[in-house]
């Protein structure tokens, strides 16, 4: 079958018409730590989260301190510290925690806090609520000791700046396809899972749009008996496959990473004809250590790290 065939009729109906429930059990922890994130500022994300992975620390603080690098990292214009505008100019950030207990955490449009994960993270373990969004994320961040910044930089406004003297009046999305949002997976020795996920967004958006970063099993999922995922790109198509929470579910009905990502882009290339337009990629985490990744197009990017490796890996889109 080849690729186009592929995606035509759908991976896993087609290779394996019945889902059989994997016995879970039978997915051996990994042994040794491991960190997965999307793209090149996956490296450094990565380099921190090892540091607390080797230290014996948890999952959970790994990919939070992680992530905490992209957020704070100026030049990331996609995450965090100097992340690009919304229409009307203002830094409107989200980002999802959950750790190895199944517990979650989320913040959406949340300004002028540097790292919404660790808000996100607050929000998991110190309220019974899951979301925060907007003003009342921002004032909860305050009142938990965040320091309120602007988070808008002269590179971004200028960026901001451009785009608003060439728009079109009519266009309401943000022609923008720049992603680089980061989703970060990682398990520590004790073989406990945990993923977070942080991005200012799509570039230029209709103010008050919230992407899938925040939204627990679409940006993100995380389930310790069975695996992890990521996404980044397209955040509305995201959402509408529950994209991390399908390939976690792939997982647990015995597929292995790879086929799982791909299944669960294949069902939104299949919406949009074979032929979409945006990007949008995923990275899974199994139980056992193995990894999954799968992009739409060419010129994705992910980091991994295990033993002394942290490396970048090109990928293949599934459809060019
Ligand atoms: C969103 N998924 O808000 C994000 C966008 C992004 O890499 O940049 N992803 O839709």
């Amino acid at each position: 079958m080849d690729r186009r065939d592929f995606i035509k009729t759908g991976l896993v109906t087609a290779a394996a018409p019945a889902l059989i429930l994997a016995d879970i059990k039978t997915i051996k922890r990994s042994r040794k730590p491991v960190a997965i994130s999307t793209w090149n500022h996956g490296i450094n994300a990565n380099e921190e989260a090892m540091k607390v992975l080797r230290s014996e620390g948890s999952a959970l603080d790994a990919v939070e301190a992680g992530v905490k690098i992209s957020e704070a990292d100026p030049t990331i214009q996609s995450v965090g510290f100097g992340g690009r505008p919304d229409r009307d100019g203002h830094v409107t950030l989200d980002a999802c925690i959950m750790d190895s207990q199944g517990n979650a955490g989320s913040v959406a449009y949340l300004q002028d806090i540097k790292h919404p994960i660790s808000v996100a993270r607050k929000v998991m373990e110190e309220t019974d609520h899951v979301m925060l969004a907007g003003n009342g994320a921002k004032n909860f961040a305050i009142s938990h000791g965040f320091k309120e910044e602007n988070l808008l930089t002269e590179k971004s406004r200028t960026a901001w700046l451009k785009w608003k003297k060439n728009m079109s009046k009519k266009n309401d999305l943000a022609p923008n396809d720049d992603h680089d949002t980061i989703s970060l997976l990682a398990q520590d020795l004790d073989g406990n899972m945990a993923g977070a996920c942080t991005t200012s967004g799509l570039a230029f958006k209709i103010p008050g749009r919230v992407g899938d970063s925040p939204i627990i099993g679409a940006g993100l999922y995380v389930d310790n008996e069975v695996g992890a995922a990521g996404a980044t790109g397209r955040g509305e198509e995201v959402i509408k496959a529950a994209g991390s929470f399908l390939i976690v579910e792939l997982m647990r009905q015995g597929h292995a990473p790879q086929i799982a990502c791909e299944e669960a882009l294949g069902r939104t290339v299949n919406r949009h004809d074979g032929n979409p337009e945006f990007q949008i990629a995923y990275i899974a985490l199994r139980k056992d250590g193995e990894i999954g990744v799968a992009a739409i197009r060419k010129g994705f990017k992910y980091a991994l790290s295990s033993d002394d490796k942290n490396e970048l890996y090109p990928v293949k889109g599934i459809i060019n």
